[in-house]
């Protein structure tokens, strides 16, 4: 009977640790707009990522189109600290790449990396 008492005593202990961990979290994708793959009539004012968890940080964004930078300003939306947002300028049709920097509350740099494309 005693080593099954340990052994319970040891699942109790895992159990609290791993419940422990969530306060701080590494953050995964939820969603992008446009989203992955889409094919769109113009470029977006705005490009939005969506996060399951606010992350500490956005740190940079990047609309890339045959080496130009489309994007103006990157930033966590105020409203929704879950969702980073990427104003954009100059509407031209192409293949667009999108790259967004951001540090997690667990302090991981994460990356997320997607494209669509403009045509009209
Ligand atoms: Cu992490």
């Amino acid at each position: 009977m005693r080593p099954r008492r340990a052994l319970v005593t040891l699942l109790v202990a895992g159990l609290t640790a791993a419940a422990a961990v969530p306060a701080l979290a590494h953050t995964e994708l939820v969603s992008t707009g446009p989203k992955n793959g889409a094919v769109v009539k113009h470029l977006p004012k705005t490009i939005v990522l969506n996060l399951t968890e606010a992350p500490h940080s956005a740190d940079s964004g990047t609309v890339t189109l045959n080496g130009t930078d489309h994007a103006v300003k990157t930033r966590l939306n105020a409203k929704n600290a879950r969702q980073v947002r990427i104003t954009t300028k100059s509407d031209q049709v192409g293949k667009y790449t999108v790259k967004v920097k951001v540090t997690a509350d667990d302090g991981h740099h994460e990356v997320f990396t997607w494209s669509f494309r403009v045509t009209r």
